[in-house]
């Protein structure tokens, strides 16, 4: 069924009211973005916005979305207003039901300060890549401090989204960290910094050493080296330096 063409001026109205703070109409932006990215092609998305985009990802439960969480705790504390965008490459499914089953955040739902958004594949990945685009710079003008966009799993489809991201913390699970499956998703060469998660649970800092011995073999260009954390993001355990860290590398940028 085709959708009929959004209207350019409901868009610019739409657009204004988001700027202001509504978030209900940064929501019908968002999914006008996923229906019919092509009626944005004609507005200027553009803005100076100071919105530091940060990107999650690693293997499936590896503790992605709590470490979301955790960071909205911690940048609450601090007064920061947050987006989150849960994509997910290999779910047909969106909306609710992605966001009821993979993001533990309802203690964040009625928070104003927080806005949170999952996107999902109508089919095709290249659409997918380009709607986070759009829907990232869309949460840009509406002002937030920080934009987390969490993707699941480490495909080539995360790879892709990731680079809308200027910050991407790759998270990482002790007895998860397989050194074969990490350089087979090009996990080495996106991460700015490797949580590895689970520090309470055995075999971390062996993970966390393996995985230091891989990112040797595999230098960058930049003069950011990527930085290995570890934490156990469930009890908050090591926020703080992570925090600390991405401020680091935004500033390093
Ligand atoms: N022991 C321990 N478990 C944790 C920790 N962090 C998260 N978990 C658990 O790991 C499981 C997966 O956590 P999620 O945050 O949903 O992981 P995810 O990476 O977002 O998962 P997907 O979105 O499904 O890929 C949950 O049962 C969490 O309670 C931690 O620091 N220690
Ligand atoms: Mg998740």
């Amino acid at each position: 069924m085709a959708a009929e063409k959004s209207d350019k001026s409901v868009l610019l109205e739409l657009l204004a009211t988001s700027q202001n703070g509504d978030r209900k109409a940064l929501a019908r932006l968002i999914t006008l973005a996923e229906n019919q990215p092509e009626d944005f092609e004609e507005i200027n998305l553009d803005s100076n916005s100071t919105s530091h985009i940060l990107g999650i990802t690693g293997a499936p439960g590896v503790g992605k979305s709590t470490t979301v969480n955790a960071l909205i705790s911690f940048l609450r504390k601090e007064d920061k207003s947050i987006a989150v965008i849960a994509v997910d490459p290999s779910s047909p499914i969106s909306g609710g039901a992605l966001l009821g089953d993979r993001i533990r955040l309802t203690e964040h739902f009625l928070d104003s300060k927080v806005f949170i958004r999952s996107l999902a594949t109508r089919g095709h990945l290249g659409g997918l890549s380009a709607s986070t685009a759009l829907t990232l710079k869309l949460a840009a003008l509406s002002g937030f401090d920080y934009i987390i966009v969490e993707t699941v799993g480490v495909g080539q489809s995360e790879v892709e989204i990731m680079k809308h991201a200027q910050t991407v913390v790759v998270v990482m699970a002790p007895g998860m960290g397989d050194g074969i499956q990490a350089s087979k998703a090009g996990i080495l060469e996106i991460g700015d910094i490797y949580l590895v998660n689970k520090s309470d649970r055995d075999g971390a800092k062996e993970t966390a050493k393996e995985l230091e011995k891989s990112l040797h073999l595999s230098p960058r260009r930049g003069k950011w080296q990527p930085v290995i954390l570890l934490g156990a993001m469930e009890k908050q355990v090591g926020i703080e330096e992570l925090v600390k860290t991405i401020s680091d590398h935004r500033e390093a940028l």
